[in-house]
């Protein structure tokens, strides 16, 4: 088992250790939004250590779509690179964790379906895209069986 190295950011590494350290019956929603979260663990492409990021959760069926909006930074957060280098990851939603390998959705209807569904359930999504050049990146997390 590799090392965990937590979040540099405070409150998203504190928010992983109280969802986490109640196997997901603390900590699941974004603060005052009251909306739910999930927790991707994942490995890190440079230092090979394990990563853990809360992200909204998102669903379309059985799959999850990750959204790497990040406030609508002008940088893609660093788990969009991690992903792209290795799609196995393990989604935790509240009790329930789930392995899961991802992909980057580029086809542009795909990708306009599950955005439209990412905004629907967070409309921030959609003020951080006009904020940013870049395009947001979007996942989609598939059960691997
Ligand atoms: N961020 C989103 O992008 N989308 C969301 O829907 C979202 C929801 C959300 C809900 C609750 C919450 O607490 C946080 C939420 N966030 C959301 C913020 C999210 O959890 C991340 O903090 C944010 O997206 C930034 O991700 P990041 O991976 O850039 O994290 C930074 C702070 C970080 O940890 N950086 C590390 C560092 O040391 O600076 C590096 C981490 C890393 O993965 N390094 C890699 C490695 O090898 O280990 C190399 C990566 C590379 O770029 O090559």
């Amino acid at each position: 088992m590799s090392e965990y190295i937590p979040s540099p950011t405070d409150w998203v590494a504190e928010q992983v250790e109280l969802y986490e350290g109640s196997q997901g019956t603390k900590g699941f929603t974004l603060r005052d939004t009251g909306l739910p979260v999930v927790i991707v663990t994942n490995r890190g492409v440079k230092t090979g250590a394990v990563r853990k990021t809360p992200l909204m959760r998102v669903v379309d069926g059985d799959n999850y779509i990750l959204v790497g909006s990040q406030g609508g930074s002008p940088k893609h957060p660093h788990w969009v690179h991690n992903l792209k280098a290795d799609s196995k990851v393990e989604i935790r939603d509240e009790a329930a964790v789930y392995s899961m390998k991802v992909r980057e959705v580029v086809d542009s209807v795909e990708r306009q379906r599950l955005w439209d569904i990412a905004v629907a359930t967070f409309p921030n999504y959609k003020l951080y895209q006009e904020k940013t050049d870049r395009v947001i990146p979007v996942f989609l997390a598939e059960p691997t069986h």
